[in-house]
């Protein structure tokens, strides 16, 4: 095993173990190992070669000139994400929640994943595909009723006046929600946990620059340090995010005096 890895390992179950509030702010890594690709990563969505560019599929502008290069993506999402199940990782948080400890999610992923594994505290600061409204009348359409018609109909379209619908997922351009509660969530921390984001994406990327606890990385490639100076950080762990916290589980459960102790 890595001695680098251990010894993060090492050090995380230690700060925990001191700590009364963790915070996690969750990007599309935490959910590839479930199946699903993110943006940035080796095998993601901005990497695949189309003919237009992949980065337009959420932007809001380019959605209401050619929804239909959205649905396409979207069409293939809504086929596989019922089958698709949580990671290790998201039942080591949910279970965290359970025990107290956690204080929240701020999730940047669409998948429920978190919701799926058992997390009750979750902030979708890019929104959810749980709720759809047309575009033209406002007219709200639940999971059900849009899943079908986005499988029947190349762009949905709304039953009453024929405006586009969109899911309620935040795109490029749009404004994200609960950033009020996510940044008070944010303050409180003496732990945050930022897992599989690139921190790219603003407001999310700059949010962990309002801790003023330690804060813990644990992402394959690179971050953006845009909004967070490497000093603030007290552990970047470059690792696959569930060999991570599988091995954190384990130190966790071997330490002297944890009361999560078997
Ligand atoms: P991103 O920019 O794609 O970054 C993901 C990061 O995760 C990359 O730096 C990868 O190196 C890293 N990573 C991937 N897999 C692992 C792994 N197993 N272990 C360790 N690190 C890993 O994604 P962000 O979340 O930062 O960007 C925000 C976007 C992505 C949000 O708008 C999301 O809505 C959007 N997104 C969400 C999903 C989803 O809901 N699952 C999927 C794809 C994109």
């Amino acid at each position: 095993m890595d001695k680098d890895f251990m010894f993060d390992v090492k050090r995380c179950a230690e700060v925990l173990l001191s700590s009364r509030k963790v915070v996690l702010l969750s990007g599309a890594g935490m959910s590839t190992n479930a199946g699903i690709p993110d943006f940035r990563g080796p095998n993601g969505i901005y990497r695949k070669k189309m003919k237009t560019d992949p980065e337009l599929i959420f932007d809001i502008d380019y959605f209401y000139q050619n929804p239909s290069f959205f649905y396409e993506f979207h069409r293939e999402f809504l086929k596989t994400i019922n089958e698709i199940q949580p990671t290790f990782s998201h039942y080591f948080f949910s279970n965290m929640e359970k025990g107290g400890l956690l204080k929240g999610i701020i999730t940047q992923n669409i998948d429920a994943l978190h919701q799926k594994a058992g997390s009750e505290k979750v902030f979708e600061i890019h929104g959810s595909m749980w709720q759809s409204f047309c575009t033209r009348c406002g007219q709200e359409y639940d999971y059900k009723t849009s899943f079908h018609k986005v499988l029947k109909e190349k762009v949905p379209l709304c039953d009453i006046c024929k405006g586009v619908i969109k899911p309620d997922v935040v795109f490029f351009g749009e404004n994200v929600k609960y950033l009020n509660e996510c940044q008070t969530l944010i303050k409180n921390a003496d732990i945050l946990f930022v897992v599989g984001s690139s921190l790219t994406v603003t407001p999310a990327a700059y949010l962990p620059s309002m801790c003023s606890g330690k804060i813990v990385v644990i992402n394959k490639g690179e971050i953006s340090h845009d909004y967070l100076s490497p000093g603030r950080i007290f552990i970047h762990g470059k690792y696959d995010i569930d060999e991570f916290f599988n091995a954190l589980e384990v130190e966790l459960s071997n330490i002297e005096g944890n009361p999560k102790r078997k």
